[in-house]
C-alpha cells in the first residue's frame, strides 16, 4: 500500500506530465492536433475554419439555382454574406474533362462568359483577366472550377481569355493592360482580378471583391508549400480596383518572357503610395497545375536590370503607353458559353 507521500508524489508527477504535454501541443507545430482534439467537440461546426475537414465539391447543390420566372428589373439585393459560401472544396485535375461538359455545368452562364445571380442583384462586378497562349488545357480546367467558385460568391462577373497572338515572346503583363481596356470599355466593373491560367483556388471563401488597396489573393500555393515566399511578392493572382490600376499607371509593358513583371508590380503598389492587402493563409490557397517553362516565354535575362529602374519608369511606362491591335472574337454562344 502506498504511503501519503507517495500518493503526493504520484499526483504531482502525473500534473508535471500534463504540464508538458500541454506545452507541446501548444507549440505551432501541433496546432493540427490541438485543432483536432477541439474538433472532437465542436460537433456540427460549418463553418469550415478547420483545415482537413471534408473538403466538398465545388457543384454541390449549385445546380438548384435557376432563373425565376422574369421580373429581373426588381431583384432585391443579394445579402451581404452569400449563404452558398462552402468553405475548402476538392480540386484534381481529370484527364477526361471537356470544355462541353464546364458548358454543362455551368447552364447560367451566358456569352462572354458572364453570370449574374439568378434571384438577386449582385452587389459586386468583377471582372477576371487571364493572359493566355498555349494553355487551352489548363484554362479548362481553371473554368470549371472558377465559374462554380464565382456563382457561389453571388458575383456579377465577366472572365475574359486575353489571348497573345503570333510566336514573338510572352508578355504577361502587357496583356494584363489590354484586358484592363478592353474589359472597362465593355463594362463599369468595380474590380478585376489578374489571373494566372493555371492557378486554381482551393476554398471559396477567397471572394473575389477589392480591398482599399490592391490585393494579392494567391497568398498560399501549393507550389511554394502553402507559404508567401517573400513579403513583396506579387505574382499569380492579385485585384484592383480601377482607380487603384489607373493610380499605378497599371502594369508595365516592356517585360518580354519569363520573370521581373510581377516584382514591378509589386513595387507599383507601393511607389504609388499603395499597400499590398491580403487574404488569411488559411483561405487564399491555390494549386498550380504542374508545367514546365513554355516556349516562347524564355527566362528574361533583363529583368534585374529593369527592376533596378522601375522607380523612375513606371509613370512612363503602363496604361499610358500601352499599344495593340485588339482582334476581339465573339464564337457563336454554344462554344462560348463556359469561356
Ligand atoms: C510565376 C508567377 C506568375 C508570373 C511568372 C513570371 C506563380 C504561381 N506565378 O509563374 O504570376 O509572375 O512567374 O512571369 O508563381 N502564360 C501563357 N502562355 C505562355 C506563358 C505564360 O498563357 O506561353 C500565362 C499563363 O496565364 C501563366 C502565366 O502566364 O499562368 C505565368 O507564366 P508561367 O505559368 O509560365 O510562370 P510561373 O508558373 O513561373
Ligand atoms: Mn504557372
Amino acid at each position: 500500500m502506498p504511503n501519503l507521500q507517495s500518493k503526493w508524489r504520484y499526483l504531482v508527477m502525473i500534473l508535471g506530465v500534463q504540464l508538458v504535454v500541454m506545452a507541446l501541443l501548444s507549440r505551432d507545430g501541433y496546432q493540427k492536433r490541438v485543432n483536432y482534439f477541439f474538433r472532437i467537440f465542436r460537433r456540427g461546426d460549418a463553418g469550415g475554419s478547420v483545415r482537413n475537414q471534408t473538403a466538398r465539391d465545388v457543384y454541390a447543390n449549385l445546380s438548384l439555382l435557376s432563373r425565376g420566372p422574369g421580373n429581373e428589373e426588381n431583384l432585391p439585393y443579394c445579402p451581404k454574406k452569400s449563404p452558398l459560401i462552402n468553405g475548402p472544396f476538392h480540386v484534381t485535375f481529370p484527364s477526361g474533362l471537356t470544355l462541353a461538359e464546364v458548358e454543362r455545368r455551368n447552364p447560367l452562364v451566358v456569352r462572354g462568359g458572364r453570370y449574374r445571380p439568378p434571384n438577386c442583384e449582385s452587389r459586386h462586378r468583377t471582372a477576371i483577366i487571364i493572359p493566355h497562349r498555349n494553355r487551352e488545357h489548363h484554362l479548362k480546367f481553371l473554368l470549371y472550377y472558377l465559374h462554380p467558385f464565382l456563382q457561389r460568391q453571388q458575383l456579377n462577373y465577366g472572365i475574359y481569355i486575353i489571348h497573345q497572338g503570333g510566336n514573338y515572346t510572352f508578355n504577361r503583363a502587357k496583356l494584363m493592360n489590354v484586358g484592363f481596356r478592353e474589359a472597362m470599355r465593355e463594362e463599369d466593373w468595380d474590380c478585376l482580378f489578374f489571373h494566372d491560367v493555371d492557378l486554381i483556388p482551393e476554398d471559396d471563401r477567397n471572394i473575389y471583391t477589392c480591398d482599399a488597396h490592391p490585393k494579392h489573393a494567391a497568398i498560399a500555393m501549393d507550389k511554394f508549400g502553402y507559404k508567401l515566399p517573400y513579403k513583396m511578392y506579387f505574382g499569380g493572382v492579385s485585384a484592383l480596383s480601377p482607380q487603384q490600376y489607373l493610380r499605378m499607371n497599371g502594369f508595365p509593358n516592356n517585360y518580354w518572357g519569363w520573370g521581373g513583371e510581377d516584382d514591378d508590380i509589386g513595387m507599383r503598389v507601393s511607389l504609388s503610395g499603395m499597400l499590398i492587402s491580403r487574404p488569411s493563409l488559411s483561405i487564399g490557397r491555390y494549386k498550380m497545375i504542374k508545367h514546365k517553362l513554355d516556349d516562347g516565354n524564355e527566362v528574361n535575362p533583363k529583368r534585374f536590370n529593369m527592376l533596378a529602374k522601375t522607380r523612375h519608369s513606371w509613370k512612363n511606362d503602363g496604361m499610358n503607353t500601352v499599344e495593340y491591335e485588339p482582334k476581339i472574337m465573339r464564337p457563336p454562344v454554344a462554344e462560348c458559353r463556359g469561356v
